[in-house]
């Protein structure tokens, strides 16, 4: 069966789904988006990522054309018309098609696009063993210059960081806001822990709100862990006792190595592994339930 993709209202097979090459999604990165799972028919925290992609909507002064509940039902009409149980899903709301300058106003009507499909996770090995980190030459966006919190569709500094950490043979790159002060990695958010206490740099330290980091947050909670969201320095994060990352796409993955530093005894931690546990029973309930037909 091919994949269905929502397009501006309609579902339209994978090979025809299409924006036009006027959008200013595509001429220059103005728009907003989510990445979300769905575990065995649960969409994972959806209202959360609704609520995100909203916010960060008006940030940027972009009208979504749906209320926030038929953008829910959009959304899980889109993954029961591919009938799949697990799956990633990206939604991708643009400025629309306009003309060639960048005034907004010649885009009439934003770009809605639901994509359901499968997603490459990451190999066990890596939850077993833990993953490097490098420190990325390039820094995350400042607030005075694009919020953090805004999940837009401008990641190059996000890429180019991404490019070092692999060209240094790592799975991802610490980012530092440009006061030098951990903010987060490329595509996930990042944790440590010291003498039993969680920590997580603030948000207004340049990281995205996370959805995973807020679940990761509410289980040590719940588990009794101190937590606080702090200003964190390598420093910090090299004399952890644990460090690891959270992201849909990542879920928990330990970090064993930053630049080149040992973290811990260099193996995935007690508490990192009683997270990843209570995140996997966790992840099939708290959500929305696909709406399967026959
Ligand atoms: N920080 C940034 C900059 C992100 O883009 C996260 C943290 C983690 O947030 P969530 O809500 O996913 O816990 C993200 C997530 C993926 C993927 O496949 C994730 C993101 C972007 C592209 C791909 O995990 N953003």
């Amino acid at each position: 069966m091919p994949v269905l993709v929502y397009v501006d209202g309609k579902m339209v097979p994978k090979e025809q789904a299409t924006v036009s090459v006027f959008d200013h999604g595509f001429l220059y990165g103005d728009g907003v988006f989510e990445g979300i799972r769905v575990y065995e028919g649960n969409v994972f925290r959806l209202k959360e990522h609704i609520d995100r992609l909203y916010e960060s909507a008006k940030t940027i002064a972009l009208e979504i054309p749906l209320t926030p509940e038929e953008m829910i039902r959009a959304t899980l009409e889109t993954v029961a018309a591919n009938g799949q149980k697990d799956a990633y899903i990206r939604l991708v709301i643009s400025r629309g098609a306009g003309d060639l300058g960048i005034d907004p106003a010649k885009c009439r009507k934003p770009t809605v696009v639901i994509i359901s499909d499968t997603i490459q996770l990451f190999p066990q090995e890596l939850y077993d063993n833990g993953a490097a980190l490098v420190t990325a030459s390039v820094r995350r966006i400042p607030m005075e210059a694009l919020d953090p919190r805004i999940k837009s569709l401008n990641y190059l500094n996000n890429i180019l960081a991404k490019i070092e950490a692999k060209r240094a043979g790592a799975l991802e790159a610490l980012m530092l806001n440009h006061h030098g002060l951990v903010a987060e990695c490329t595509a996930d958010n990042i944790f440590m822990i010291r003498q039993g206490t969680l920590k997580t740099p603030d948000l207004m330290q340049g990281a995205l709100g996370g959805i995973t980091r807020a679940a990761v947050l509410d289980l040590a909670r719940k588990a009794s862990i101190p937590c606080c969201e702090t200003v964190l320095g390598l420093h910090d994060l090299y004399n952890a006792d644990e460090v690891f990352l959270t992201g849909t796409g990542a879920e928990i993955v330990p970090v064993i190595a930053i630049d080149g530093r040992r973290i811990g005894d260099g193996k995935p931690g007690a508490t990192t592994k009683k997270l990843l546990a209570d995140f996997r029973l966790l992840r099939t309930k708290d959500g929305m339930k696909v709406p399967y037909r026959g």
